[in-house]
């Protein structure tokens, strides 16, 4: 794991403990304030928790970046029944490594933020859905989910007034991208293939076990104990007015230290490659990702755009994870968009056609202009699949795999019309770029 740097930019909250000894101890957590969020959050009445997350301005931080004080107030009235907070930790986005770093090396600050959102929206018993593969994060969330039980921060009767109720079930998926989505997720929770559902009823109406339940990312719990302990006002302090507070940017490729940078929203990519050392010697940026292979190619051109969802926006992406993937000039933007397709091919459900058979043909496609051996009519032919699936399949999975393909042939089209001939190997060896 990458260790942040301090530099002026930074803002270290979720990331602060990283490179104290036994970080992920309830111990060292305590001794950096940890469950005083919890505290004064126990002390409040839920509606006044859910007013003032809602007023803080946090936004999902999975991607969509959804309020998230309105997603919980969006639970309808409580009827005594169960109500349920699932935290989405299927983090699986090419090029995001921030939910799982967090979790290794600060699972008690996830913890708070479930107890928290917990005591908020009156939940009882909170789920943490991990991706499958990673088995030692699934080993330090059950530690840390013991330590919280045995020092009586959460369980039965717990609380100033022994009346909070929580126990929490972390569950390792099977390692399916399509579990991130939300709803896929769910059907996976109740044991269940993963296939995304119908929406509307949102899972706030109709959830897990047809339950109201909230939903929410990683780091978007994991932030929730700062703001408690340090207020809104805090908060509000960084990012830029409808994007506030801080973020983890992951930056990988080809930069000096690739690695988690934490930072206000609005920080641009240009001062973020800086932060991360710059591009490699004697090489030059050629492209990058601002959310992962799910959001348009950006270039230098767009160095200079405030990282926020409204200025990402205005550029025609998505903010998406922060997962910042950055290429140089030994790159072949075909190759990259290939391993992508192949990605999203294996991992599209097989729920609706657009996807399930459009993904299968952009792969066979992009393999043959990455290997030469294209053939006349195949850049508009991946333009016609790639429209035929974003926008008409049934999750955003299919939006992801054609944007890639679109927003590469419109900023690099040459390199696409030069694999009808020449295969990318030649254009550019492996050996040159380490990436892919
Ligand atoms: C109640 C309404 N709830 C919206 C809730 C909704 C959801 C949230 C946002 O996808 C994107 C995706 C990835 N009543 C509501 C409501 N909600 N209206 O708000 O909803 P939505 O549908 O805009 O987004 P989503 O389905 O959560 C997230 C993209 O992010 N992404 C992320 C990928 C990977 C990871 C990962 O590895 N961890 O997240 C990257 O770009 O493609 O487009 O909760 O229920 N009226
Ligand atoms: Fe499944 Fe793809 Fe359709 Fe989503 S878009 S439901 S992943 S087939």
């Amino acid at each position: 794991m990458s260790i942040v740097k301090p530099a002026s930019k930074l803002t270290p909250v979720l990331t602060d403990m990283w490179d104290r000894e036994r970080s992920w101890n309830l111990e060292s957590y305590r001794a950096n304030g940890g469950y005083e969020g919890l505290e004064k959050a126990l002390k409040m009445e839920r509606s006044e928790l859910v007013d003032m997350i809602k007023a803080s301005g946090l936004r999902g931080r999975g991607g969509a970046g959804f309020p998230t004080g309105l997603k919980w107030s969006f639970l309808p009235p409580d009827d005594g029944k169960a109500r349920y907070l699932v935290v989405n930790a299927d983090e699986s986005e090419p090029g995001t490594c921030k939910d799982i770093p967090t979790m290794m090396a600060n699972p008690h600050v996830l913890i708070e933020g479930v107890a928290i959102t917990s005591h908020a929206i009156r939940c009882e018993h909170a789920f943490i859905y991990l991706r499958g593969e990673v088995v030692h994060v699934y080993r330090r969330l059950m530690n840390a989910v013991r330590e919280a039980r045995e020092a009586g921060l959460i369980g039965q009767g717990v609380g100033p007034n022994g009346d909070f109720n929580l126990e929490i079930t972390v569950h390792a998926g099977a390692g399916a991208y399509i579990c991130g989505e939300e709803t896929a997720l769910l059907d996976s929770l109740e044991g269940r293939r993963g296939h995304p559902r119908l929406k509307p009823p949102f899972p706030a109406v109709a959830g897990l076990y047809a339950r109201p339940t909230v939903v929410n990312n990683v780091e978007s719990i994991a932030s929730v104990p700062g703001i408690l302990r340090n207020g809104n006002e805090w908060f509000g302090a960084m990012g830029t007015e409808k994007s506030k507070g801080h973020g983890i940017f992951s930056i990988s490729g080809h930069v000096k230290h690739p690695g988690q940078f934490e930072a206000p929203f609005g920080i641009t990519m240009r001062e973020l490659i800086e932060m991360a050392g710059g591009i490699r010697d004697g090489h030059k940026l050629k492209f990058w990702t601002p959310g992962g292979s799910s959001t348009p190619i950006f270039t230098e051109e767009e160095l200079d755009i405030p990282l926020d969802y409204e200025s990402v926006g205005a550029a025609g992406s998505m903010l998406g994870t922060r997962a910042l993937q950055v290429f140089d000039e030994t790159t072949s933007v075909v190759r990259v968009i290939a391993r992508w397709t192949e990605f999203y091919q294996h991992e599209s459900c097989g729920k609706c056609t657009p996807c399930r058979e459009g993904t299968y043909w952009l792969k066979q496609v992009m393999l043959r202009l990455e290997a030469g051996q294209g053939q006349p009519g195949d850049i508009d032919l991946l333009l016609d699949v790639a429209g035929n699936i974003a926008g008409k399949s049934f999750c955003a999975l299919g939006d992801a795999a054609a944007t890639p393909i679109s927003s590469g042939i419109k900023r690099f089209r040459e390199e696409f019309e030069a694999g009808l001939t020449t295969p990318a190997r030649e254009l550019f060896p492996y050996e040159a770029s380490s990436v892919f």
